[in-house]
């Protein structure tokens, strides 16, 4: 039995901008004074984590000139060295400045999609001199409050436009970098462009270099959305497009609440477990979430802490609860092995499934016992099994 004490084996990683909130919002100040990125690493690292990522402007605060950028990487850099944490994705800030107002890649403006064009660019030269393998990319202001000001036919196109240049880059400077979109549905915009895991998919496969192009599905997203997030990644496995994750917490339909992993819908946390795990998923397991305001520095780390051993606990829980011989018996009763068989045998044709008959109102009759099933999760998540 694990203590559930994280060890960078596991990998785990935050962003800086998570640990780092100081818990602006729309009506509140900043509660927590600013996180120097270095001292970020070093408590991530003493926490068991794996890695640390950021956007450009959380490491290197806009208007630095060159000689304080490279000195902020450098010394960033040795802390790296000093406490072995990695940088396995890195990402760019495409929504605080007013310039972004309207967007990035798809802003009406052209100036302004030229610009976030060369901040990604400039970001992924240093994304990959740290060793970087994903780009994220989280186009949150790239969508409209009204249908009027914002041809969506257009904006379609500059983004194809943006990924495929993009990737033509990374193809030419011979970086071992791929792409993750991350789609979420509003906020800040009314409406944002790739709202959903599925909608990502589908422009995904419009790309010139597609197989670049993965997604990086965010717990909270989807479920702003009301969808189930654990059908959306297993769509995007299924695809071979989980390409990076950002796990948290949602409590249901409203704003993105981004809370610690496990908090929210604990269920659906579970179910996701199980699915990561069974599935093989070897990249990041990325906390993407913002501590909550009423937190001082010690709940920031009480809570960066607690992420991680949620995972670790459910996925104990979603182990046991597939060793255990009562779900071999419910699986097979519920018939989900089945669904695993073709459809049609290899060899059979469409006249030989002409050809056959079924009872209706014998196999209408059949039940599926799906609530045995689920109730030996529920089981095994609270405890008693
Ligand atoms: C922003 C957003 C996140 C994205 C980040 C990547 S920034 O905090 O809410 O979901 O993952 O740009
Ligand atoms: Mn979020
Ligand atoms: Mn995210």
């Amino acid at each position: 039995m694990s203590d559930h004490q994280p060890t960078p084996e596991d990998n785990f990683t935050f962003g800086l901008w998570t640990v780092g909130w100081q818990g602006v919002n729309t009506f509140g100040d900043a509660v927590r004074p600013p996180l120097d990125p270095v001292e970020a690493v070093r408590r991530l690292a003493e926490l068991g984590a794996h890695g640390v990522t950021f956007h450009d402007d959380d490491l290197i605060p806009r208007g630095s000139t060159t000689a304080e950028r490279d000195a902020i990487v450098a010394r960033f850099t040795a802390a790296l060295e000093e406490t072995g944490l990695t940088v396995p994705m890195v990402t760019t800030n495409l929504f605080s400045h007013p310039v972004f107002r309207d967007g990035g890649f798809t802003s009406n403006s052209r100036d302004v999609r030229r610009y976030a064009l060369r901040k990604v660019i400039r970001n992924i030269d240093l994304a990959a001199s740290l060793g970087a393998r994903t780009y994220v990319c989280w186009g949150g202001m790239d969508g409209a409050e009204s249908e009027a000001g914002k041809d969506d036919h257009a904006a379609l196109d500059r983004l194809r436009e943006a990924f495929d240049l993009l990737c033509s880059y990374v193809r030419d400077q011979g970086y071992d970098l791929r792409f993750a979109i991350e789609p979420k549905p509003n906020e800040p915009r009314g409406d944002v462009l790739l709202p959903t895991v599925g909608h990502a998919l589908a422009f995904i496969n419009s790309l010139e270099h597609s197989e670049m192009v993965g997604v990086n599905p965010e717990v909270g997203h989807e479920q702003m959305a009301g969808l189930n997030f654990v059908h959306g990644v297993a769509q995007a496995l299924w695809a071979d497009k989980l390409f990076h994750i950002d796990l948290n917490g949602q409590r249901g339909v409203k704003y993105d609440q981004d809370l610690r992993f496990g908090a929210g819908d604990l269920k659906e946390a579970f179910f996701l477990v199980d699915l990561l795990e069974r599935a093989g998923y070897a990249g990041p397991k990325h906390f993407d979430f913002k501590p909550p305001r009423t937190e001082d520095m010690s709940g920031v780390w009480e809570s960066a802490a607690a992420c991680m051993r949620n995972y670790l606990i459910l996925k104990d829980k979603a182990a046991a609860f597939r060793a255990d011989p009562a779900v071999a018996v419910a699986l097979a009763e519920a018939r989900v092995p089945e669904l695993s068989e073709s459809t049609l045998s290899p060899g059979e044709s469409v006249a030989d499934l002409l050809k056959e008959d079924l009872d209706l109102d014998e196999v209408g009759r059949r039940g599926y016992h799906f609530e045995r099933l689920d109730q030996l999760a529920l089981e095994h998540l609270l405890g008693v099994r």
